[in-house]
């Protein structure tokens, strides 16, 4: 991609609503009229819909499925979550490039890619993150906490990524705990929280976020088709990305805001209602061992409390959930 492509790209987005003649962009950038020619003929064979007419300019009417570093750092302007923006077209995983990219410094960064070739999710499964379908992000954040928070870490993100997925989907969205969302019983999200800590103090959060916006149900490999949708399945229009990560990053970080400042008992009563786990036989897998049993409560720390078949009431802080 040209230097400045995303300059113009940018330009562009920010005068969605009327045509913007070549000359004008070449004015603002400094550079020749041929020189963005070449950089929109780019940008419309990479996908972007962008209307030209002679004499009266270039008009945005759609981009292309991918990320643009120019629009994301546009778009996070004015949020206060993370300093670095880090876009990619491919890598392996947003974690592992989030994990290279904190050593030896202290800033908070967002980590973007179209696409993960090795999308992990907890316990090194795989997380399937096929090229210009979903949403697939690490957040790096340096929260001075002690290590006993974490855990409650996961419990307010659900409900900030819950709650963008409802403002964009027909059908109910619910939490599973502790780290899936889920529409109408297949999973649409899913989020992993790992830590980098030295003996006494935690360096990093690195907060992975796998969404499903604009798959269909054949973009699904076999395995994963009858658990899996998206937010596209659940709408009558495509997900537009962007829209749907400035909304995204602004309700994480007021959940994060919350997190860091209440207890986890002021959300509880929220994090009850919006989860999909009450009043149904669960098979749980805790420690590599399974058993059946019924989610009761959420306690004011986070942690799940669940009857088992010998009616004995047991406390997982975390497992795994068959629905
Ligand atoms: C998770 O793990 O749900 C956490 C997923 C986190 C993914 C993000 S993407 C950005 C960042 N970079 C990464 O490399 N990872 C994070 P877990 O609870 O273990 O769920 C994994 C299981 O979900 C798999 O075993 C599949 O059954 C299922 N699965 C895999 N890909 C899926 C998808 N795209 N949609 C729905 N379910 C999927």
């Amino acid at each position: 991609m040209s230097k400045y492509s995303q300059d113009v790209i940018k330009i562009l987005y920010t005068h969605q609503s009327e045509y913007i003649s070549g000359q004008d962009i070449a004015d603002e950038l400094h550079i020749s009229r041929a020189a963005v020619k070449k950089v929109i003929d780019q940008l419309k064979a990479d996908g972007c819909q962008i209307d030209s007419i002679n004499h009266k300019g270039h008009q945005l009417n759609q981009l292309a499925d991918q990320w643009y570093s120019g629009i994301v750092s546009h778009i996070l302007s004015d949020n206060q979550l993370v300093t670095s923006i880090n876009v990619y077209d491919t890598v392996e995983s947003t974690q592992t490039i989030a994990k290279q990219a904190l050593v030896g410094n202290n800033d908070t960064m967002i980590i973007l890619s179209d696409e993960q070739t090795k999308g992990r999710g907890r316990f090194n499964r795989n997380w399937a993150s096929s090229k210009g379908k979903g949403l697939w992000m690490s957040l790096v954040l340096r929260p001075h906490i002690p290590f006993s928070m974490i855990p409650k870490f996961n419990l307010f993100i659900a409900l900030g990524i819950k709650e963008v997925i409802q403002q964009f989907s027909k059908d109910k969205v619910a939490i599973k705990w502790p780290n899936d969302i889920y529409i109408n019983d297949k999973k649409v999200c899913g989020f992993l929280t790992e830590m980098v800590a030295n003996y006494d103090s935690i360096e990093a959060i690195i907060c992975g976020t796998g969404i499903n916006l604009n798959h269909l149900a054949e973009d699904f490999s076999e395995d994963i088709q009858h658990r899996a949708t998206s937010i596209r399945m659940h709408s009558d229009e495509k997900i537009n990305r962007y829209d749907f990560l400035k909304v995204l990053i602004s309700a994480i970080e007021k959940r994060y805001n919350q997190f860091l400042n209440q207890p986890f008992e002021s959300i509880r009563d929220e994090y009850i209602e919006a989860s999909n786990i009450w009043q149904r036989k669960l098979k749980f897998t805790e420690n590599k061992k399974q058993f059946i049993g019924e989610a009761i409560d959420i306690d004011n720390d986070g942690f799940l409390m669940v009857k088992d078949e010998n009616n004995q009431i047991r406390r997982l802080i975390s497992a795994d959930i068959e629905i």
